[in-house]
């Protein structure tokens, strides 16, 4: 009975003439601003919040809402929620892969108590509440060529233990109280906004360097196999799978992904622009972390359930990142 009445308070659908509110935390990373300017056209500038515990360029602050929001203080978490009469949280707060194997308990605070504190905020106010997970909630023993949405999941990062504990706790408060969380695992993430402490920032790490000096050092060997997509089918899947009715979800979690490619595919194709790049391999621990985490992820099911479709490949990647990336470094 009570998680009826949740489930039928959790009506929460909103479009663009009765927008939501949306809290974006840790919005200064890698999707934050991209995502925040996303939703600002679709919903309106006012009512998408990003925040941070780190201070933000003037320019930054001048495209709209920005404010401190620690998501290890519960109480302030709910005084925002409630002042700003929060309607979604997009909760992107998190020590990504590499970092988090260098400082393993803040990781534990950041990516797990900062997600209990999240998970509990969302229940008791009844917002819609989005968690990105990763292709590093998988490890050794998951299949790795293609990776299912539903498979073993037995990481060995700190990073990855967290994103699964993240998905069932999310998955549990949905089945117990109704919450309408949704979740995504993204593979890397490749943007003009560098990422910071992952494993598959060498991708991006790779234009800037190619474009600024033709050279590159980097710390996967040339057969590393891993998933990717472009920043626009990451957002644009994130927006498109949280405003799926949430009774057209047979799933609360979800592989999704564009393609696959090695550091050496990336490289040739980056040498149709840089024909002399010279690419030389110096693998360090990411090496290990790499070699656990899918070569191919099978999102057949987002496909399926919600109409997942990528539009950005290889070659589109490339020429993008190559335009982008340049424009910053001339
Ligand atoms: C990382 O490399 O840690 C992230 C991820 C794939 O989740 N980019």
């Amino acid at each position: 009975d009570q998680q009826r009445r949740h489930r039928s308070a959790d009506a929460n659908t909103h479009t663009a003439e009765d927008p939501p509110k949306i809290l974006i935390t840790g919005s200064l990373g890698q999707l934050g601003l991209e995502m925040a300017r996303f939703l600002r056209v679709k919903y309106g500038q006012e009512n998408v919040l990003m925040s941070d515990i780190i201070k933000p360029t003037k320019s930054t602050a001048a495209e709209g809402p920005y404010i401190f929001a620690d998501i290890l203080d519960f109480k302030g978490l709910q005084e925002i929620v409630v002042s700003h009469r929060i309607d979604w949280i997009i909760h992107f707060s998190a020590l990504l892969s590499a970092v988090g194997e260098q400082n393993v308990p803040l990781a534990v605070r950041v990516n797990i108590e900062g997600v209990h504190n999240v998970i509990e905020l969302a229940k008791q106010y009844r917002l819609r509440l989005f968690v990105p997970s990763t292709i590093g909630s998988f490890g050794p023993d998951s299949p790795r060529n293609p990776t299912p949405n539903v498979t073993v999941q037995r990481p060995r990062t700190i990073y990855g233990v967290s994103k699964v504990h993240a998905e069932l706790l999310g998955e549990y408060y949905h089945h117990r109280f109704g919450l309408d969380f949704r979740c995504l695992r993204f593979p890397g993430v490749i943007s003009s906004d560098p990422p910071g402490g992952g494993t598959t920032d060498y991708a991006v790490f790779m234009f800037f360097e190619a474009l600024r000096t033709g050279k590159f050092e980097c710390y996967l060997r040339p057969d590393t196999r891993l998933p990717m997509m472009h920043i626009t089918d990451c957002l644009r899947s994130l927006w498109e799978f949280l405003t799926v009715p949430p009774d057209q979800l047979r799933r609360r979690v979800y592989n999704v992904t564009a393609m696959s490619f090695t550091p050496e595919e990336l490289a040739e194709e980056l040498r149709k622009y840089v024909p002399h790049l010279q690419v030389s391999y110096k693998p360090d621990s990411r090496q290990l972390i790499a070699d656990s985490w899918p070569q191919v992820f099978d999102d057949s099911e987002a496909r399926k359930d919600w109409g997942w479709e990528h539009k950005y490949n290889l070659e589109e990647l490339v020429k993008t990142m190559v335009r982008e990336v340049g424009a910053q470094v001339q």
